[in-house]
Parts: structure tokens; C-alpha cells; sequence
């Protein structure tokens, strides 16, 4: 390697922050690079001069970063996950080189305004919901903390679909965030690998004792690697998001197409560039598909080859990769990677079973995200044995090793060896993904406290008697630069005038603005704050849907994946209750409220399809009834995502977080409005219960049962009817849905939906009705003295500094990866 650094020679262009010298890029870019006259630049052609520019002055820095980490032989972090939920990059990466100012003034120089194309980027949606999200809040920290990290992923060429809505039913259509090209992404052809699906497993060196195996695969995919930065804030440093795309071997079969086959001549191309053509919109609930399997296979495979080139690039074997190398799984979508490792350190590189089966444990690490049974993932044996001949065997050997151990060692029993086996023999045998992901990694985490217990004592309960050192607790967090400074700027500037500039670098400073709650100037310049920010949300919604809110009322919001667990439906049949109240009695002083919900369903899932619906038949109703104006408005926004969050994030006052205790991991989106100053409603769930712990009990609303006593009324069975019968609000709003009072063209719609809550209320609906309902009306309460409000908003904003994704990556940093 030589020693020429492209930062140390003579440049044609400056890399200067002057605006000038900027607006002269730009214009360079443009006519350069994108070949147009400033005269007829579009929008877009816009948009990618200024992308360029900015990703022009993070490149050196990348650089570097790869240098430093080569030089001081640091080690690698590798977070592997099938989705990362970007959402746009131009705003964040301007903020966080510190650039707004200046990139701002140079195009408005040109006649652009930056706000205007920074609104024409697509958002990038390769990713479901929280899972994906975390993993792109992930990405910006590791580069903020300094830590050598890539994100491994797919590039969909369709991200998670576009929800449109129907006559208020959900219709989804497909997204194409490449349309107008990428701009930030850098193609590497040389970094190819060659993917195998199929064929059969040859053995060497004798039948009885074979030294090797080679995996004779019947297909073959070619995996390119695009490349996309991420810098850090302040630039300190900037990693890579190196994303897979497939490519057919031969583009064409040329004899076929000579033939007159011309179909046929594309068909292995076509069946090649599907694998990484769209996401699976399931969100915790498992895909199923064969082809979903192989996009696990072909994303972890391509990863880990490239991981262990990089490696053998600087040193001489594997025995140093545990100690140079950390690989994250993110959930059980990359599991299947750890039987690759094994097979690439075995049959490919020759290393002895034993052996590379330390330095696999020792290497990985594996994320858990739900605790829900039907989302943990599983494959068919015969599928596996068809796709992946090689890892089901090494699968079996891991398996083999393992029950012998617990059977022999720990003397374990029958039932418990049946639990922790890779194989789940209850029906058509089927490969436990979580079972391979434990054991295979030397750490286990949970996403919350009250997650990561319920894991111990649940899923992972026999696993964990068997490696009792394993399990350990990260809970989530976000990035502050995303879900403070950028989405919020009024409220970042506000702050910044109070306690300086400190909290910026590291958000647990904010609690230098808890003694502000108290002065009462301050609470007015917040407030005036969550004013413009409900305005601005208020014109959007006017904008997008033409429904006209009043930004003094209160905004309460629920926005997140439509899901029984979630309880949306909670919500809205306490909306029908109120409703119903405020009609009954006029006399009274109601506070005036908006209900927002926002958030896409599984196409598959039919419940949540149905609840969006009723979102909106009952929005329809309420919205267009004189006896409830300008005190009960209810709003379905469309195609939920990460850009129309951060709208409505920033213009919350009421942040609804009411799923039935024991089912949300974790939350983010709880997060992010307490961040921005919101008061939360919630249940002892997820990260819920440690907020509380942060914000203290008197600035959150939290209400309904434990996880102990849903679990204890699953198991002892509870009467959801007799529960009904005794609450007088919630009989009679369960009974104007199920009549159709919402649904007069169609009258018995919502009558299975509501039926599940009078025969079973899994998700505990019934049983927290009159808890949640008492909750609102304490909520009511504190809105109607705002001096009371503002205070708990300002310590809500004050004490979530320690819920910064810093602070969770740094855990991971010094505790798993000791990186
Ligand atoms: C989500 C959890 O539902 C959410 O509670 C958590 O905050 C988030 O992960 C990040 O940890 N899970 C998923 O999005 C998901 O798809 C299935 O889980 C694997």
C-alpha cells in the first residue's frame, strides 16, 4: 500500500465552509456531474448538486476513519440486520458536519431554498418499524462514539410500501426510493461475492471419516456491495453502511435468446435480481417465505465473507477474531450466519469444528426484539435441508454437541433438553432460529429491563439454566441529533439559550434545564415552542388530508406499526367513549382534543387492516358531528414514516404508549415524544417502566395491569364479559361499534373485532378499559392547569437524556463488544 492520501494533495476545489466558494460546488456538481445548466436545473437535479457536495466534504473523513482503524488495529464492529430505516440523510448529514448555516445560504444565493429540496428526498424505508429504526439510530451513534463500525444490510429496491388509503381501508403500493437514483451510495463492483443456494455436500477423505466437506451449491447469485457513509456528529468520525444487491451471474443466456427464447434467456437474471427486490412487510411477525430465507442466507453470507477477507487482509489467521472482530445480530434474521462462519471456517478455510466453533461463540452476539411465540422464527427442516444442505448438517452437529452437554453435564430432563434443542419437534420439524442465535453467541440481550427479564423467565428460560452468564439487558435509545436537534430546532434553540451548549455533545446534560421547569418565563417560551410545532403539523394535516385542526387543542397522538399488541384499538374505543360522554353531557367542561394515529399494517394481517379502518369510519363520524365540534377531533394520517414522524413527533402533547404489559420489547417512539417534551399515557411495558424510573411518577401518566398480572389473568383465564357488563362507557361504546354505528354501509364490519374482546380480550382491551379511561381524564386534569403541564413537559425533555442511543451504544461498546 502506498502512502498517497488524497486529504494531502493539491485540490481543485476548496473544501472551505464559505458559502460562496459552496454555491461555486454546487454549480460545479451540477454541471459536471449531473450535466445540467443552472438555467434548467430541476428541483431534483438540485437536491443531488447539494448531496454531492456534502458528501464530497464527509469522504475524507471516511477515509480516515478506515485508516485509523487499519493503523491501530482496532477492532470491527459488524451490526448485521435485514433492515435499517434511514429515512432521509442530506438534513442529518448538514447538522452533523456542522454545515446548515452556510449550505443554506449558498443555495439560497443560488435561488434554492433548502427546505424545499430537502423535502423532495426520498425517504429511505428499508425497514419495518422499530427494529429497523434502531439499527439506523445505531449506525449514527457508533459513528458519533468514535467506534470502527459497518452495518451490513440488503438493498430493496423497494423499501416498505406506500400506504394509501381507500375509502379508509389500506391499500399498499409499491415504493421506489430509487427513482431518481441514490446519490450517497457508492458502487463497488469489486466487492463481489458469490452466493450458493441448493445442490449437494460432498465429503472427503473417506465416507467413514471425512476430513472435509464441500458444499457443491446447484445455484448461484452474485452479492455487489453498495456503500453508503455515516458520519457521526461533529464528522469525528465516519462508517459505512455497505448494503447487498443481487446480480445474476449471466446477465443473459445468450443461446437461449440466439434460439428465440427470449424469455427464457432472462428468466435466471430475473429470478436473481428478485431476491433483493423488495422488503417483507412483516413487522413482528416472521416473513415465512422461501424467499425470504434466502435473502437471511444471501445477506449474511455475503457479510461474513467479506468480514473474513478483511480480516486475512491484516492478519494472519482466524484465532485472532474474536479479539478483532464483533458481529451484532440484529433479532434472528442473520441466525443462519452462524452456521456460515462455521462452514466457511471449516470447509473453506480449513479450521477443525472445535476450534472454529470458539471463535464463532466468541464472535457473535445476538439482539432479541419480541417476545411474542408467533414471531419467533423457525424453518422447515426439509426447506433448510433443500436450500442449505451444508448448515443443516452443521446444524445437527451443533445441536448434537449442545443436548449432550445438557443432557450429560447439567443433567438436564426431558422436557427442558426438548426446549433448548435447534430443533422443535412439536409437528413438521422445524429449525429454531432463536435457539441457533443463543447458542451460538457469547451474548444475549434484551432491548429493556423488564424485556430481558421476562426473557429469562420465558422464551430463553431452559437456555438460560444452561448458560446462566449470557443474557444481559441494553435498553434502547435514539439519536438526539435525529429526535431533538434536527426535527426540532425551536426547541434545541430554546435549550441552547438556557443551559448552553454542552447538552449537544452528550445528552445527559439536559438535566441542566430541570431547574427551568420552575421559572415560569421559561415554561411560556416552551410552550410557545410545542405551539409552532403543532401549527406546522396542523398545516401539514391540511395540506395532505384537507382536514382543518385547531393547534390549542390537545394533540394526542399514537404512531407506530398497527398491532393487537399495541392496542390502537384501546385507544379508539376510548374515543368512542368520550365521545359518547361529551354528547351526554355538554354541560361539562371538556378539554379539547385531536386524536392523530398514524402507521401501517401487515398486508397479511388482517385485524390490524381492520382497526385502521375503524380509525377512520369512526373519524368520519366524529368529525362530521356539530354536537363535538371543536372538542373531539380524530385524524388517520396516511403512509406513516420516518420523515412524517418527525412532524408530529416535536407537535405531541399527549404520547400514547398503552400496549398490554409484557408484549413491547422496548418502544423508541416513546422516546422520542418524551424527548420533545410530550407527556406520555402509558403501561408498565418495555422501556416504559424505566422512563418512569428517569422522569419520575409525577411528569408520566401510567395506568392498566402488570406484566405479572396479564400473564396470571392468561393463566387462570379472566371473564372480559363480566368485565364489560360492570362498565357502563365501555359496554356501550363496544356495542355502538359492533352495531355499526360507525359502519352504517356495512353494518356488521367491526362485529369480529369487537367479539374477540367479549370471548377472549387476549390483549387485555376489556380488562384496562376503565384504567386507561380514569388515565385520560387525570390527563384532562393536568391539561386544564398549564402551569401543571408545562412543568412536567420541560423535566420530561430535562430527563431523558440517558434514553440517547450514546448512551446504549456505549453499554454494547464496553460490555458486549469490548470494542
Ligand atoms: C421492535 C419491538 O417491537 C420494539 O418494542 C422495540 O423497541 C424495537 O424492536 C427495537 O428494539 N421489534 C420489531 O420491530 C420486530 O420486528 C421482530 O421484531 C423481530
Amino acid at each position: 500500500m502506498n502512502n498517497l492520501n488524497a486529504a494531502d494533495l493539491p485540490r481543485p476545489a476548496p473544501r472551505s465552509s464559505n458559502p460562496e466558494i459552496m454555491a461555486a460546488e454546487i454549480i460545479e456538481r451540477l454541471t459536471y456531474r449531473i450535466g445540467k445548466d443552472v438555467k434548467v436545473a430541476k428541483p431534483h437535479d438540485w437536491l443531488t448538486a447539494t448531496i454531492l457536495v456534502v458528501r464530497d466534504r464527509i469522504i475524507d473523513k471516511w477515509m480516515e476513519s478506515t485508516r485509523k482503524a487499519y493503523a491501530n488495529n482496532s477492532k470491527r464492529v459488524y451490526y448485521l440486520s435485514l433492515e435499517f430505516l434511514i429515512g432521509r440523510l442530506m438534513r442529518d448529514a448538514i447538522s452533523n458536519i456542522g454545515l446548515m448555516h452556510e449550505i443554506r445560504d449558498a443555495l439560497s444565493s443560488l435561488g434554492v431554498d433548502l427546505d424545499v429540496i430537502a423535502g423532495l428526498e426520498p425517504d429511505a424505508a428499508l425497514g419495518n418499524g422499530g427494529l429497523g429504526r434502531l439499527a439506523a439510530c445505531f449506525m449514527e451513534s457508533m459513528a458519533t462514539v468514535d467506534i470502527p463500525a459497518y452495518g451490513y444490510g440488503i438493498r430493496y429496491v423497494h423499501g416498505l410500501f406506500r400506504q394509501q388509503m381507500a375509502d379508509g381501508w389500506q391499500v399498499e403500493l409499491p415504493e421506489t426510493w430509487l427513482a431518481h437514483g441514490n446519490p450517497w451510495e457508492f458502487e463497488r463492483r469489486e466487492s463481489s461475492y458469490e452466493i450458493g443456494f441448493g445442490g449437494s455436500v460432498e465429503t472427503i477423505g473417506g465416507y467413514e471419516d471425512p476430513q472435509r466437506f464441500v458444499w457443491k451449491p446447484a445455484e448461484r447469485v452474485i452479492a455487489m456491495a453498495y456503500d453508503t457513509p455515516v458520519v457521526g456528529w461533529r464528522g469525528t468520525r465516519v462508517n459505512t453502511l455497505r448494503l447487498w444487491s443481487a446480480q445474476p451471474i449471466d446477465p443473459i443466456l445468450l443461446a437461449a435468446f440466439n434460439a428465440g427464447d427470449h424469455i427464457g434467456a432472462l428468466r435466471e437474471s430475473n429470478k436473481a435480481e428478485s431476491l433483493t427486490r423488495v422488503l417483507y412487510p412483516a413487522d413482528a411477525t416472521p416473513a415465512g417465505q422461501e424467499l425470504r430465507l434466502r435473502q437471511e442466507f444471501f445477506f449474511s453470507s455475503a457479510s461474513l465473507q467479506d468480514i473474513l477477507r478483511r480480516h486475512l487482509q491484516q492478519y494472519p489467521d482466524f484465532t485472532s477474531l474474536p479479539d478483532k472482530v464483533s458481529i451484532q445480530l440484529n433479532d434472528t434474521h442473520p441466525a443462519i450466519s452462524i452456521c456460515e462462519m462455521m462452514r466457511l471456517l471449516c470447509d473453506v478455510h480449513g479450521l477443525e469444528f472445535d476450534d472454529a466453533w470458539k471463535i464463532t461463540q466468541g464472535t457473535f452476539s445476538y439482539t432479541n426484539h419480541t417476545l411474542l411465540p408467533e414471531a419467533l422464527e423457525s424453518w422447515p427442516v426439509p426447506l433448510l435441508e433443500r436450500l442449505l444442505p451444508r448448515h443443516m448438517q452443521i446444524v445437527y452437529a451443533i445441536n448434537a454437541n449442545t443436548l449432550v452437554y445438557a443432557r450429560k453435564e447439567k443433567k438436564m430432563a426431558d422436557q427442558q433438553i426438548r426446549s433448548i434443542s435447534l430443533i422443535d419437534e412439536g409437528g413438521e420439524r422445524r429449525v429454531r432460529m432463536g435457539n441457533l442465535a443463543f447458542i451460538g453467541s457469547h451474548s444475549i440481550n434484551g432491548v429493556s429491563a423488564l424485556h430481558t427479564e421476562l426473557m429469562k423467565e420465558t422464551v430463553f428460560a431452559d437456555l438460560h439454566g444452561l448458560y446462566p452468564d449470557r443474557i444481559n439487558n441494553k435498553t434502547n435509545g435514539i439519536t438526539p441529533r435525529r429526535w431533538l436537534m434536527q426535527c426540532n430546532p425551536g426547541l434545541t434553540g430554546l435549550v441552547r439559550e438556557a443551559i448552553g451548549d454542552d447538552f449537544l455533545d452528550d445528552a445527559e446534560k439536559l438535566t441542566a434545564l430541570d431547574r427551568f421547569a420552575d421559572d415560569a418565563g421559561f415554561r411560556e417560551k416552551f410552550a410557545e415552542v410545542k405551539r409552532l410545532n403543532k401549527v406546522r403539523l396542523a398545516n401539514t394535516v391540511a395540506q395532505r388530508m384537507g382536514i382543518r385542526v385547531d393547534p390549542s387543542a390537545m394533540f394526542d397522538i399514537q404512531i407506530k406499526r398497527i398491532h393487537e399488541y399495541k392496542r390502537q384499538l384501546l385507544n379508539l374505543v376510548e374515543t368512542v367513549a368520550l365521545y359518547d360522554q361529551i354528547r351526554s353531557h355538554p354541560e361539562l367542561e371538556w378539554v379539547p382534543r385531536v386524536k392523530f394515529f398514524a402507521g401501517k399494517a401487515a398486508p397479511s394481517y388482517h385485524n390490524a387492516k381492520l382497526i385502521i379502518k375503524l380509525a377512520n369510519d369512526i373519524a368520519r363520524v366524529i368529525n362530521n358531528d356539530p354536537a363535538v365540534r371543536g372538542l373531539l377531533k380524530v385524524v388517520f394520517i396516511p403512509n406513516y414514516n420516518v420523515s412524517l414522524a418527525e412532524i408530529m413527533v416535536p407537535a405531541a402533547d399527549l404520547s400514547e404508549q398503552i400496549s398490554t404489559a409484557g408484549m413491547e420489547a422496548s418502544g423508541t417512539g416513546n422516546m422520542k415524544f418524551a424527548l420533545n417534551g410530550a407527556l406520555t399515557i402509558g403501561t408498565l411495558d418495555g422501556a416504559n417502566v424505566e422512563m418512569l424510573e428517569h422522569v419520575g411518577a409525577d411528569n408520566i401518566v401510567i395506568f392498566g395491569m402488570t406484566a405479572e398480572e396479564v400473564a396470571k389473568a392468561r393463566a387462570e383465564g379472566h371473564n372480559p364479559r363480566a368485565i364489560i357488563e360492570q362498565s357502563a362507557e365501555l359496554s356501550q361504546a363496544l356495542s355502538s361499534i359492533a352495531s355499526g354505528v360507525f359502519s352504517p354501509d356495512d353494518r356488521s364490519r367491526f362485529a369480529g373485532l369487537i367479539d374477540g374482546i367479549y370471548n377472549s380480550d387476549w390483549f387485555m382491551v376489556a380488562a384496562d378499559f376503565d384504567a386507561y379511561a380514569d388515565a385520560q381524564r387525570k390527563v384532562d386534569a393536568i391539561w386544564s392547569d398549564q402551569d401543571s403541564w408545562n412543568t412536567k413537559t420541560v423535566r420530561n425533555t430535562a430527563r431523558m437524556g440517558w434514553f440517547s442511543s450514546d448512551r446504549t451504544i456505549r453499554q454494547y461498546a464496553t460490555e458486549i463488544w469490548r470494542a
